[in-house]
């Protein structure tokens, strides 16, 4: 027996704790542990009920998505349940966290379910392209009917064990489930209490006409699928749980999760999942211990500094907002309360929250009110100067051991550093617009951020319910350094032959939710068009430049606000049209460069776009701009709308295979030697056999 899974025995009860820390997913150890514990169990003449437990935080939280597309080992989760199902003696299941996925499949073959108040229960195989694959959609719809299984497998989102009561998923709640498990186990042996086998409490189908119109229902919710096949996939099994004789079902679900799980939309989707777990370890850390964070500073109460103080108090942060004076300060707090309120209306935050929340923030106008705080995030205008300024008169007035926080986009955080006392103490944390539906936060480390304030940027992330990756100082961190190569290679593309709304098709139909233009139009296209006024001087006048957003802003052509950009809007409107003035200035600018426009297909656009990003990736890894691929790809997925089923550029160009990619490069190259040369790291990784998502694993 391995040591992941323990047996106690004792008057007649077996009790089996699973200990495979952190969550205790269910890998291969786990399984066959549980089966020679369950075996010995049975055999054992002494045995007469099994409690099933778990050390630590929580019951299994599922198969083990690691194991993932490694050969299967014996048991097989389907079998383990099976095997369990069929036990002669009774099983109580104690449970408690997060029960979910095939730790939840596990719980439903026990005859008596406890389970601690608050406890989350779910199946959220959706979210990893996949579908409960230990029985889940099987076993689940029997046992509480078929809408709200399929509510719980299409959503992915868990309920809470008082929930799940009502729905009879659990049968008692507990505070020590564990406790009750075994009571519960020794009253039955003492004949005191009843506790029934799991096959005793089999499940049949009875109202077949509810059944068929939750999966009609549930059907018609779909929509075009194709890209995820998941969902319909999850659909159809709930239809086999009725229409087919159980081990049929079974078979039937079995099947459907081995094809799911060979996708390339659940790869990329498990790529996704830990991505974001890899990049909550960043390098340049040691052991350090967060620094206490309560009181924040927020400098500026425009669109940017309202969200992130509507998400700092959201978290539990006492909050002070400065501005400049007391009319831009009442519309800084305006601003904060507006957003407050529109998460009361979307559900998003209880209204009973509401006072609580409002009650941690106030305003101030002199920054000696910043005297008391643990941390200043500045969200003033993006301009160097004005950013150095705030933040030496902040090292001036906020006591020792308080962190600087910058929310730069763009600017030299180092440079920003410089202008205090305490460089140690400044870092940058990027905020993604809107602060509440974002998020992604770039946590900015210079070269002299201490270790315990890169730990504080991750905790503060946490807590604020984001996730961070870490970044080094450059023009644009990660992020938008991705995104200038992206745009670079479409803006080429414009001028060569193509048209904006043929760009944004192709990249909408690659799965982007919006293309290039149409997200310039959103943000307004004055605020790239001022950073390129202000890095004109220092262009180098022998590379490509393509002039063709500047000529749109020279024409008031400012987007959705202006009513007209690239596309044109009616009034207040935010869908656009095509507007054939935008294709006459791209022609005018093609005839000044004398460029004769070419035809470019979709399948162009998407390959050049997806290169470049790749490419920039390469250059921002050997750059040490990005610790590992997926951090990169992960920027790219929650800040910039990257398909999270395709997994991020990197992902992508690994699937392509990097030498096809480098060779691609090398074609582009020929026409722009500067901006499509590939980046060295392409010829590291094809000499070695090696692919981006091994650079993940070093
Ligand atoms: C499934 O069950 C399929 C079956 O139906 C069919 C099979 C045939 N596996 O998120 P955290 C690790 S599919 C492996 O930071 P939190 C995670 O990588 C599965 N590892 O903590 C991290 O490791 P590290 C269905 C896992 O407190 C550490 O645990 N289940 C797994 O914020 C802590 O994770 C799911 O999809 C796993 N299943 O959140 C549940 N889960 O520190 C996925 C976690 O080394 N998990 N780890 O980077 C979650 O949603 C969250 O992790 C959870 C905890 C809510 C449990």
């Amino acid at each position: 027996m391995t040591e992941v899974v323990r047996v106690n025995r004792s008057d007649g009860v077996a009790t089996i704790t699973i200990d495979n820390p952190p969550v205790n997913a269910l890998g291969h150890a786990v399984r066959k542990g549980l089966l020679a514990a369950l075996e010995a169990a049975w055999s054992d003449p002494d045995v007469r009920a099994i409690v099933l437990c778990a050390a630590g935080r929580t019951w299994p939280a599922g198969a083990d998505i690691r194991e993932f597309g490694k050969p299967p080992g014996e048991p097989s989760l389907p079998a383990l349940c099976r095997a369990l199902s069929k036990s002669r003696k009774p099983v109580v299941v104690a449970l408690h966290g997060n029960v979910l996925g095939g730790g939840l499949e596990l719980a439903l073959v026990a005859g008596l379910r406890i389970a601690r108040p608050g406890t989350q229960l779910g199946l959220p195989e959706v979210s990893l392209g996949i579908l409960p694959g230990g029985g889940g959609t099987q076993r689940l719809p029997r046992l509480i009917g078929a809408k709200p299984a399929l509510g719980m497998m299409l959503t992915g989102l868990p309920i809470t064990a008082e929930r799940a009561g009502d729905l009879g998923l659990v049968d008692v709640l507990a505070d020590d489930p564990d406790a009750a498990a075994d009571r519960a186990a020794r009253a039955w042996i003492a004949g005191e209490a009843d506790l029934p086998l799991a096959s005793e409490r089999k499940v049949t189908p009875t109202d077949a006409e509810a059944w068929l119109s939750a999966v009609a229902e549930a059907r018609r919710g779909l929509g075009p699928s194709g890209r995820l096949p998941a969902p319909a996939r999850i659909v159809d099994c709930v239809e086999a749980a009725l229409l087919l004789p159980e081990d049929e079902g079974h078979a039937f679900e079995r099947v459907a999760f081995k094809e799911l799980l060979a996708t390339p939309q659940s790869a990329a989707l498990r790529h996704a999942f830990l991505a974001e777990r890899r990049a909550q370890r960043p390098s340049g850390v040691g052991g350090a211990s967060p620094r206490e964070i309560e009181h924040v500073g927020v400098v500026g109460g425009g669109f940017m500094g309202a969200g992130i103080a509507t998400a700092l108090i959201g978290a539990g942060y006492k909050v002070t907002l400065l501005e400049r004076d007391a009319e831009a300060l009442a519309a800084g707090l305006a601003r904060v309360a507006t957003q407050h309120e529109r998460a009361v209306e979307k559900g998003r935050l209880d209204p009973e929250m509401r006072e609580e929340e409002w009650a941690r923030i106030e305003g101030a106008t002199q920054v000696e009110a910043f005297h008391p705080v643990d941390m200043v995030i500045e969200a003033a205008f993006e301009d160097e100067a004005v950013k150095s300024g705030i933040l030496a008169e902040l090292d001036r007035v906020v006591k020792p051991g308080a962190i600087l926080a910058t929310n730069t986009s763009y600017l030299d955080i180092n440079r920003l550093a410089d202008a205090t006392s305490r460089p140690g103490d400044v870092i940058g944390l990027h905020f993604f617009s809107p602060v509440h539906a974002m998020k992604l936060i770039e946590v900015v480390v210079t070269d002299r951020t201490e270790p315990d304030v890169v730990a504080t940027g991750f905790a503060v992330a946490k807590r604020l319910g984001k996730v961070a990756v870490r970044a080094g100082v450059c023009d644009g961190f990660i992020g938008n350094r991705m995104l200038t190569a992206y745009r670079t290679a479409t803006d080429f593309l414009l001028e060569d032959g193509a048209s904006p709304y043929e760009v944004d098709r192709a990249m909408v139909a690659f799965g982007f939710p919006l293309g290039p233009y149409q997200v310039l139009d959103m943000a307004g296209l004055d605020i790239s068009w001022a950073r390129r006024k202000w890095l004109a001087a220092a262009r180098d006048p022998t590379r490509r430049y393509v002039a063709i957003g500047d000529r749109l802003c020279e024409a008031g052509r400012l987007g959705q606000k202006a009513g007209r950009g690239y596309y044109l809007y009616s009034e207040g409107g935010r869908k656009g049209v095509e507007d054939s003035e935008v294709l006459k200035l791209i022609e005018a600018e093609r005839d000044a460069k004398g460029i004769v426009a070419r035809p470019v297909s979709e399948r162009e656009i998407q390959k050049r776009a997806l290169a470049a990003m790749a490419n920039e990736g390469a250059r921002i890894l050997e750059e040490k701009i990005a610790e590992r691929p997926s951090d990169i790809d992960l920027v790219m997925m929650m800040g910039y709308g990257f398909p999270r089923w395709r997994g991020g550029p990197m992902l992508v160009a690994d699937r392509e295979d990097p030498l096809m990619v480098r060779d691609r490069l090398r074609d582009y190259a020929r026409e722009d030697e500067w901006f499509w040369r590939p980046a060295p790291l392409w010829d590291e990784l094809i000499k070695n056999g090696r692919t981006f998502d091994d650079l993940n694993a070093d």
